[in-house]
């Protein structure tokens, strides 16, 4: 995984430039937006718990099949696989956020995952809905790649 700065170094110096006036404004807003990004990902990791148990008791909520026979969380392994998937799913969103860069989420948490789930019969619609419990102002455009994804 690269950082911001590397990456900008990198791309000028694929195409031979020097790094110019819009990249380095971008990532002055990096710089200023770091105690945002430190503050979001402090307060996901001390509420993830909440916020996990929350999603999935609220998709159990709307969708009362999923925890009757042959739905997604019946049984407690199901259950608790689900459960899990919300804390790794998390965790790479915070990731994400703190170093500003959605590589390691896709590379790492979403890459095969909608095959995987389309191959157990989890059902992604409950997955999506889910994290967009999930979704928090500070860091949604990673919740939405994880939505968009899967869906
Ligand atoms: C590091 C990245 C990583 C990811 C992302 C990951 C996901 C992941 N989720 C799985 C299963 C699962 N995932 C769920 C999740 C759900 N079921 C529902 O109905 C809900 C909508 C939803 C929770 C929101 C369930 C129930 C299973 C077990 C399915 C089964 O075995 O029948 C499996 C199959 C293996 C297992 O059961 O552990 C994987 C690989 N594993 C990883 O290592």
């Amino acid at each position: 995984m690269l950082d911001a700065f590397s990456k900008t170094v990198i791309a000028a110096d694929a195409g031979g430039s020097f790094v110019g006036a819009d990249d380095l404004a971008s990532l002055k807003t990096f710089i200023s937006d770091g105690n945002k990004r430190l503050d979001a990902v402090n307060n996901i990791a001390s509420n993830a718990n909440c916020i996990i148990t929350d999603a999935v008791a609220g998709i159990c909520c709307e969708s009362e099949g999923l925890t009757q026979p042959g739905g997604g969380v019946y049984t407690n392994r199901k259950m608790a696989a689900c459960l899990r998937d919300g804390e790794i799913i998390l965790r790479y969103v915070t990731y994400a956020l703190l170093t500003g860069d959605p590589s390691v989420l896709k590379d790492r948490c979403l890459n095969g995952l909608k095959e995987t789930y389309s191959a157990l019969g989890v059902p992604t619609s409950n997955t999506a809905r889910a994290v967009a419990i999930m979704k928090a102002a500070e860091c949604a455009s990673y919740f939405d790649e994880v939505i968009a994804t899967i869906s």
